[in-house]
């Protein structure tokens, strides 16, 4: 029939032109081979060659339109894992969907790590995208304002030396869109709003196209959405474009995202396309319809096939013969069947491989390019806002973090810096006659003065906003530094930090990573801090595979430790002990605009022959006048360890040490139970066992919340008289 014909030739008809017959019958090319790539997964599902299968079935036409619409390896793309039509519009091959079925060594997506229609391309821009429903919309967000940064500052995307920009390359346009597709049960979740809050009022060249099948899984659209119809509830965002079709009818679908890309390409704003689609099939191979639809809906579905009414389209038309059909399907039947043969004999991944990719294998934070620990001297100017100091004066915590980012956002244009009152004053005008607020805790005063509003900004009050938007900055390659206000507010974040953040270089096997920096106040011991201004909980946070986390005790550490964490190339976080901030203890000289301290390198605080104690944070400064005590009053010499980093941690310092002094206590601020503490004993226990006198000790809070009255946080949090009377304890084993 000769008649295949370029993807390019269907997106560049103007919205007004007829599609030609060619570009019909390659829309049609597309949606079959899709529907035809789903059943062969399902035969392959049936056999138990594949693990896992969820199919498009009834979403071809939207999605073939809108891949059809936009540009692959020019704009950007955040699918979900309905996605197939979509994708093979952009050009992933059935072969690449098939090897991700089998979960093969040679799957470009994930190295068989993810489970299929769960999409990565770098060459097409299509960003690893996870099972969590509606994380990738807020991803898409800021992989747009990422977009428009470096098309407003493209000096910015130039290639850095010394830090994560030697690995990321940068690419931009500065009409570039991107595509986020979800399904319309997805629309419940609050980052499904927080997404179109910033879309909207950032004016961001986004498309959120919203699949409405009518389901998710067993619930109807009308539970998940009040009145049934999410396009009459997003109808007053500001900046947007609308669009409510008939996803079952590529050609409306077509003009519709032609006209959201135009819009969005003109700086427009955001758009949003609604399409009204069926589901085929079951919502997965593990999930069977008949359990809670009506025959007679099932079968209204069926009418509304796009495949089937496509297929007559073209006959009715007769812009091909029944043969001619007949021949495009099994030319298309035979492209899946053949990709299946080909992935079934794919080799498998390796086990010695499983542990790659989990931080970059790139840059190493614990490794010699940060070890500017004893090569600076001390001292001399700079620093920002902190800088008017003498260099040789001691600043406090608060004043080394604040000159710390100072310094990296002179020397990195890739850095932006928000969060929830981070700004100076969002209202510019303000700052002629204020002083600027810079954060609750001030760390982040004067930056915006320095820096402008495009660098320096205030987010929605939206914790997932706040790290959602990062991942989508991070994979194109900026550095977002942000904030979230207290530690005890970082659940929201939870979801993006655990299933995405930290995630998203492992599940695509090294072709994405999220490198951002989330600097979070903790900790208690504030007097009337309660129990929603004191929280620890560090250890749920090193429990996740791919994040750094870092809880410096004092001035110097955190500067040189913050600026590890900013030029590394893997996520970190970033915890910055409340009490500390500008206590006298701990206070240093500026260190200069370079001092980098390694991750996973403790510091012994105190040298000792007799017991070690692991520490960090805010139990430094007590275990060290705890230390002091034991000395003076019971002649007990004692080793301070301040781990400083926590994942990775420095098992040698802990090791070296406890070989030495034969007993050990680990303490720690949060909760005893589950607490980071247990792993470290754990370990010493498992290891050290031949090197122990006495059992390992753990310190820690009481297993409950921080209450406010003083006389009760006294007693829940572990203070200098506890672990006095754990090392005499200990001592007399
Ligand atoms: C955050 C999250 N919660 C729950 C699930 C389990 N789950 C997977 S798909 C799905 C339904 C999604 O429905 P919808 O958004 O309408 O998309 P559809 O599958 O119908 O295309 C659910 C509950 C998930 N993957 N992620
Ligand atoms: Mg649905």
């Amino acid at each position: 029939m000769g008649m295949v014909i370029s993807s390019a030739s269907v997106s560049n008809s103007a919205p007004s032109d007829r599609l030609s017959a060619q570009q019909l019958v390659e829309i049609y090319r597309l949606m079959y081979l899709s529907r035809h790539v789903d059943d062969r997964e399902i035969l392959l599902k049936r056999q138990q060659k594949i693990f896992f299968q969820i199919s498009a079935a009834g979403h071809e036409a939207l999605q073939v339109a809108a891949g059809l619409a936009l540009r692959p390896g020019y704009d950007w793309f955040f699918p979900y894992y309905r996605d197939r039509a979509l994708c093979l519009a952009l050009g992933v091959t059935p072969d690449e969907m098939m090897l991700q079925a089998v979960g093969a060594a040679t799957d470009l997506a994930s190295g068989g790590r993810q489970m299929p229609t769960h999409w990565s391309s770098t060459a097409l821009h299509i960003v690893s995208t996870s099972s969590s429903t509606t994380t990738q919309l807020l991803h898409a967000v800021g992989c747009a304002e990422a977009g428009r940064y470096f098309s407003r500052h493209p000096e910015a995307a130039e290639k850095g030396e010394g830090d994560y920009r030697a690995f990321r390359d940068v690419s931009f346009h500065g009409d570039e869109v991107v595509l986020t597709c979800l399904g319309e049960g997805s629309t419940s979740q609050g980052e499904f709003w927080e997404a179109m809050n910033t879309a909207s009022n950032q004016k961001l060249p986004v498309i959120f196209c919203v699949e409405d099948n009518g389901y998710a899984i067993s619930v109807p659209v009308e539970v998940n959405t009040p009145g049934g119809n999410i396009s009459k509830l997003v109808a007053n965002f500001p900046n947007f474009y609308f669009a409510e079709v008939d996803g079952t009818d590529p050609e409306v679908c077509l003009r519709a995202f032609q006209a959201a890309a135009a819009h969005c390409r003109a700086g427009l704003g955001p758009a949003f396309v609604h399409g009204h689609v069926v589901r085929a099939y079951s919502h997965s191979l593990s999930d069977d319809d008949k359990l809670y639809r009506s025959g007679a809906e099932r079968e209204a579905d069926a009418l509304r096939d796009p495949i089937a009414k496509m297929q007559m389209r073209l006959l009715r038309e007769g812009i091909l013969t029944e043969a001619e059909i007949n021949e495009l399907e099994r030319s298309q039947e035979h492209l899946a069947a053949e990709a299946a043969e080909r992935a079934l004999e794919a080799p498998l991944p390796e086990i010695e491989g499983i542990a790659k990719h989990v931080y970059s294998e790139d840059l190493d934070p614990t490794g010699p390019a940060f070890e500017h620990e004893h090569a600076e001297a001390p001292g001399g100017a700079g620093g920002g806002k902190a800088g008017s100091a003498k260099g040789s004066d001691p600043r406090t915590m608060a004043d080394l973090i604040n000159a710390c980012l100072h310094d990296e956002m002179r020397r990195d244009p890739r850095i932006v810096i928000y969060g929830e009152d981070v700004a100076d004053a969002s209202r510019e005008h303000a700052l002629n006659e204020v002083k600027g607020k810079g954060g609750v805790f001030k760390l982040t005063a004067g930056l915006q003065t320095e820096f402008g509003s495009e660098r320096v900004f205030n987010s929605p009050l939206a914790e997932a906003n706040i790290v959602g938007r990062a991942v989508g900055y991070a994979v194109r390659g900026m550095k977002p530094v942000v904030e979230i206000q207290f530690f005890d507010y970082i659940w929201p974040a939870m979801h993006q930090i655990h299933n995405e953040l930290a995630l998203m270089r492992w599940r695509s096997h090294g072709a994405w990573a999220a490198p951002a920096v989330i600097r979070a106040p903790i900790g208690g011991y504030l007097t009337g801090g309660s129990i929603y201004h004191s929280q620890s909980g560090e250890s749920i946070f090193t429990h996740i595979p791919g994040l750094r986390v870092v809880f410096p005790s004092n001035a110097l550490d955190a500067n040189g430790l913050l600026r590890t964490a900013i030029r590394c190339d893997d996520p970190v976080l970033f915890l910055e002990h409340k009490r500390l901030y500008r206590e006298t203890f701990g206070r240093a000289p500026y260190p200069g605009h370079d001092f980098a301290i390694p991750f996973g390198k403790a510091k012994i605080v105190r040298p000792g022959e007799q017991m070690t104690l692991v520490t960090y944070g805010a139990v430094v400064p007590r275990a060290l006048q705890a230390a002091e005590r034991a000395h003076r009053e019971h002649g007990i010499d004692v080793e301070v360890i301040d781990l400083r980093t926590l994942s990775p941690y420095d098992w040698e310092a802990i090791a070296t040490s406890v070989r030495k002094t034969s007993r050990v206590i680990m303490a720690h601020e949060d909760m005893i139970s589950w607490g980071y503490g247990a792993e470290i004993a754990a370990r010493i226990a498992d290891e050290l066992f031949e090197d122990l006198d006495a059992p390992v000790k753990r310190i820690g809070a009481m297993d409950t919340f921080v209450a406010y009255q003083p006389l009760l946080e006294d007693v829940i949090l572990p203070q200098p008289d506890a672990i006095l009377k754990a090392i005499v304890g200990l001592n007399s084993y």
